[in-house]
């Protein structure tokens, strides 16, 4: 350990806490990342953590033989919320397999097909929201809206619920709690934990009624889907009627209320992230705007409902998406744990259970992989041949290996449509004077971003 660089001002009992923000954790570390290299450490309130983007020392990261997912930190800081739910359930939890063999169909490509229609409908709620704005001069609310939209496609698609995001004008309950369990689940990593309760007493109160009222939520959903008799084989009838296809086991009660929840956070609120960062780019570059628009206009011409298979074709709008979760992957930071005593990248020890934090926005921008034009936002990037030029290992957004995101197609079909039905519709333009900021709770949002819109032809 004492090899690996850590910030030169280190306080007693503190730790490096100088430069830091305990709102920003995550551009704190990228800034730390710039100035200390591919392996480093930061220390607080007595604990070490050692974060790791230098491409190489990813990659061997990678190996499934010798690491596995890590269940710590804000992952871990979000199990009474989500429990053993798929997302923050350690490798050894029997359910994580379980819920995995049951749950994986509800993400195949027929699974998908089946959302298409849905995720249509839910995106034409968000395009004659945005036809009301515009008619009525006003400019849009872009991580409001992307959440209202992500938020609605994975209650529906996923659950047979709708939430009537775009009937209100403030973020649904839901979601004002689910952004109070993270916002608080980062806090919890900024103090010392034995201090917690006395610290953070007021906010602790406040996150006991946020999962409260979530469960509460899930709860009454579930309780009706229980009463209706089941739907049409989506996620939540999975989750309550599947077994599993060898054991013949079922998900219990319990488990299925943390399913439910660790779905419908996990399933909107990094994708709405993700159009967010990818409309914040194409309206600052018009240039690489109009080339997705012309490729949204071959491919789909006017169709009015793009069919399943439309929406892969769009190969460069992906390449949008992708280049925006390269500079912000909206999920920043995944961690993993050695199997065994095992040996770094032929450099660094590691004893079995020893972690480390993969900081991928660092690892997005290794000037040794990406160039020295490395913050540059150029969707070419994505191109077939450069992507085939590039270490695997070097894009991780979605995280690695056997726990990486199971929601990744999904997530891909839903902003790609999306993104192509924007980008045929409007003319986006950037608020004169915005910067910017990136909020943080866990996951990533460009704070404040707002657009004003132009309409092209008018039934295009
Ligand atoms: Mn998703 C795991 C990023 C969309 C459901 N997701 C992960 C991980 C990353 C991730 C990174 C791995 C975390 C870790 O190693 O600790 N996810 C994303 C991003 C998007 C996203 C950047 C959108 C863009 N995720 C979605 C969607 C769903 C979903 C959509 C559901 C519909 N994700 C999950 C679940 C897991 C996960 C569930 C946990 C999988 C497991 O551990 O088995």
């Amino acid at each position: 350990l004492h090899r690996i660089p850590h910030p030169p001002h280190r306080l007693p009992l503190l730790g490096d806490v100088l430069g830091a923000d305990r709102r920003t954790p995550l551009q704190d570390s990228v800034r730390f990342a710039r100035e200390l290299g591919p392996v480093f450490r930061r220390r607080a309130f007595g604990k070490e953590f050692v974060f790791v983007w230098g491409a190489p020392l990813v990659a061997d990261l990678a190996d499934e033989t010798r690491f596995a997912k890590h269940v710590g930190l804000g992952v871990a800081n979000l199990r009474p919320v989500a429990g053993d739910g798929l997302f923050t359930a350690y490798n050894h939890e029997p359910n994580w397999q379980l819920a995995h063999d049951v749950l994986a169909p509800g993400f195949s490509r027929e699974a998908m097909e089946g959302y298409h229609g849905m995720m249509l409908s839910v995106a034409g709620r968000l395009t004659d929201h945005w036809d009301r704005r515009l008619l009525a001069g006003q400019t849009v609310d872009v991580p409001g809206d992307m959440t209202r939209l992500t938020l609605e496609t994975i209650a529906r698609t996923g659950f047979g619920h709708d939430f009537a995001s775009f009937e209100r004008d403030r973020p649904h309950p839901f979601v004002t709690a689910m952004v109070g369990t993270l916002t608080y689940a980062q806090r919890l990593n900024s103090v010392p934990g034995p201090l917690a309760p006395l610290l953070l007493r007021a906010a602790a109160r406040r996150n006991a009624a946020d999962m409260a009222y979530l469960n509460r939520t899930v709860d009454d959903l579930v309780a009706q889907r229980r009463r209706s008799g089941g739907g049409e084989g989506d996620l939540l009838d999975r989750m309550l009627a599947t077994a599993h296809p060898e054991t013949g086991e079922r998900l219990s009660a319990e488990n299925v209320r943390k399913q439910v929840i660790t779905f419908l956070v996990a399933g909107h609120e990094t994708t709405s992230g993700a159009l967010s960062f990818a409309l914040y780019y194409l309206a600052r570059h018009p240039e690489i705007a109009a080339r997705a628009r012309a490729e949204v206009d071959r491919v789909w011409g006017d169709t009015e409902q793009p069919g399943y298979d439309r929406v892969a074709k769009l190969r460069y709008v992906r390449r949008v998406l992708d280049e925006a979760l390269r500079l912000w992957p909206t999920a920043p930071a995944f961690a993993r744990e050695a199997r065994l005593d095992t040996v770094l990248a032929g450099e660094h020890p590691m004893r079995r259970g020893a972690w480390a934090l993969v900081l991928t926005p660092m690892l997005h921008r290794d000037p040794a992989v990406w160039g020295e034009d490395a913050e540059r936002f150029d969707p070419d990037r994505f191109d077939a041949a450069a992507v085939r030029a590039r270490p695997p290992h070097t894009f991780k957004p979605f995280g690695t290996g056997a726990r990486a995101c199971i929601g990744r197609q999904f997530a891909v079909h839903e902003a790609t449509l999306v993104l192509g039905l924007l980008l045929r519709r409007y003319e986006l333009h950037a608020e004169p004077g915005y910067r910017l900021t990136v909020v943080e709770r866990l996951t990533l949002m460009p704070e404040g971003l707002r657009l004003r819109l132009e309409r092209r032809s008018p039934d295009g």
